[in-house]
């Protein structure tokens, strides 16, 4: 539960959250948009700086606290669901984000992750997901796509990935959204959604490690690929997307489906600004969240496949 007392009383700017420390990411690295859509939302939390704890784990992507002007914590590996877990039931009243990256949240961390969801504990949970261990210089992870060749994989991986989301709606959480590095504006957006949220909110980040696995999210954050592979997903708004947002996502049967205008019966309707969109596309229900949205975080893309 968040203090509301203290809403009205404090200003702060995003500057006020950056803190003295030099960053010390890789140049490129997605890290830095992501820490940029955090230190933007921030002041709109209303809290006070020692009001809000940023938790983190060990990772190219958990030295985030370091860079933030709040208390914070850089647990040990794997445990910073715990670390956030304890601080939040120390103080309530306090605003804990942890970062996680996806070796740190679904390899040593797994466990701590999947009972942190259980628990729907009230807590932000931000895992950088570059499918990849950045910090300790390229070895698979159990989110690296099967076949891929890292250090520790020479020939190629032989398992297939996690999906986080599916992992986290699977084990009870309450809030899941998954957002790209290169947008750091909408990933504001999906934070101040995750603060509102009471109970756990977990967002996965598509991140480019520039590194060790550059390009892995290029499938869907290229810009000649991106608004053919994105469905912003709004409460109460139409799953619309492509260039020409003349695509939609509709459930059929207890499947959901791709459609476009002109195809398979799909006619245009008018939005508010008089662009068509299909008829028939669903509409985004964040209120039946989790029931009606095991299917979402299954879908990587709109194209409906699995990643290789
Ligand atoms: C108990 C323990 N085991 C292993 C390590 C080595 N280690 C440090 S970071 C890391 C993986 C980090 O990968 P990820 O969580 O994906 O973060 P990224 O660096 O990609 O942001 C590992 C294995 C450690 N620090 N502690
Ligand atoms: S190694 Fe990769 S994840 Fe780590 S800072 Fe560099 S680009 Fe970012
Ligand atoms: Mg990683």
């Amino acid at each position: 539960m968040e203090n509301q007392n203290i809403e009205q009383e404090v200003m702060l700017t995003k500057e006020d959250f950056a803190s003295d420390q030099v960053v010390k990411w890789c140049p490129g690295c997605g890290d830095h948009a992501i820490l940029k859509a955090v230190q933007d939302i921030f002041p709109k939390l209303g809290k006070k700086k020692e009001d809000i704890v940023v938790v983190s784990g060990i990772g190219c992507s958990s030295r985030f606290p370091y860079y933030m002007n709040t208390y914070g914590f850089h647990s040990i590996h794997g445990r910073a669901a715990a670390a956030a877990t304890g601080v939040k039931l120390a103080n309530p009243n306090l605003s804990v984000w942890m970062i996680t990256g996806d070796g740190d949240c679904t390899a040593i961390g797994g466990n701590h992750f999947i009972h942190a969801c259980r628990r729907n504990i009230d807590i932000n949970l931000i895992l950088f997901n570059n499918r990849i261990y950045g910090m300790t210089k390229g070895q698979f992870s159990p989110c690296t796509f099967r076949g891929t060749k890292t250090k520790t994989s020479p020939q190629g991986t032989y398992e297939d990935p996690f999906n986080p989301g599916e992992l986290a709606i699977g084990a009870k959480a309450t809030f899941f959204a998954r957002g790209v590095d290169i947008n750091p504006k909408e990933l504001s957006e999906i934070f101040w959604e995750s603060y509102k949220h009471d109970g756990i909110a977990v967002t996965e980040v598509l991140q480019n490690c520039m590194i060790f696995s550059n390009g892995v999210h290029e499938n869907i954050t290229g810009k000649d690929v991106r608004d053919d592979m994105q469905v912003k997903c709004v409460h109460g708004q139409p799953l619309i997307f492509g260039k020409n947002r003349d695509k939609g996502i509709r459930l059929n049967g207890n499947q959901l489906e791709v459609v476009k205008i002109g195809e398979n019966g799909s006619r245009p309707r008018q939005d508010h600004r008089g662009h068509g969109y299909p008829h028939d596309a669903g509409t985004h229900d964040a209120a039946s969240f989790p029931r009606r949205h095991r299917r979402h975080p299954r879908r990587e893309s709109p194209d409906l496949q699995r990643q290789p």
